[in-house]
């Protein structure tokens, strides 16, 4: 038992110095992933609603160097979280929250909703490539995904 703990302590060290929880500024998703966008060149909005558990719609194209502005809604009965990066990072974030269910999370990206509520993400997409977008929460983030396809200029 001891040594299961161990494991536990273990693997969640190497998930914590892992970038999980750092600003994206300072990660490798910058590039490819983009990064956190600046409300003054936002070009175009994009709706995204969530109910228990999807996203709607589940997949968005956007343009190389456009800065979206999503407006996300919960339109569940549940909480939701929106969270937008690598399909690596967010299965980390959704190991982390299956670990530790009561942790508080802090990426800056993170958008965390209650049932009925709307907040906004601001995104910047620097390259062409996909991108995913998802609810990290346990039992959410299976199908609670969606993917964001960049195109080229
Ligand atoms: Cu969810």
């Amino acid at each position: 038992m001891r040594k299961f703990a161990t494991i536990i302590s273990l693997v969640s060290l190497i998930l914590l110095s892992s970038n999980v929880y750092s600003d994206p500024k300072n990660s490798n998703e910058v590039g490819a992933m983009g990064q956190p966008g600046d409300d003054s060149q936002v070009s175009r909005t994009v709706k995204l609603t969530q109910v228990d558990n999807l996203f709607l719609p589940n997949e968005i194209t956007v343009r190389e160097g456009e800065t979206i502005r999503f407006v996300v809604k919960n339109a569940g009965d549940k909480k939701h979280e929106m969270l937008v990066g690598s399909q690596e990072n967010l299965k980390k974030a959704a190991h982390v929250r299956r670990i530790y269910p009561d942790r508080e999370h802090t990426e800056s990206h993170l958008l965390q909703l209650e049932p009925g509520e709307q907040k906004e993400l601001i995104w910047h997409f620097e390259q062409a490539g996909t991108i995913e977008y998802a609810c990290p929460l346990p039992g959410h983030f299976k199908k609670m995904r969606g993917t964001i396809i960049v195109e080229r200029k």
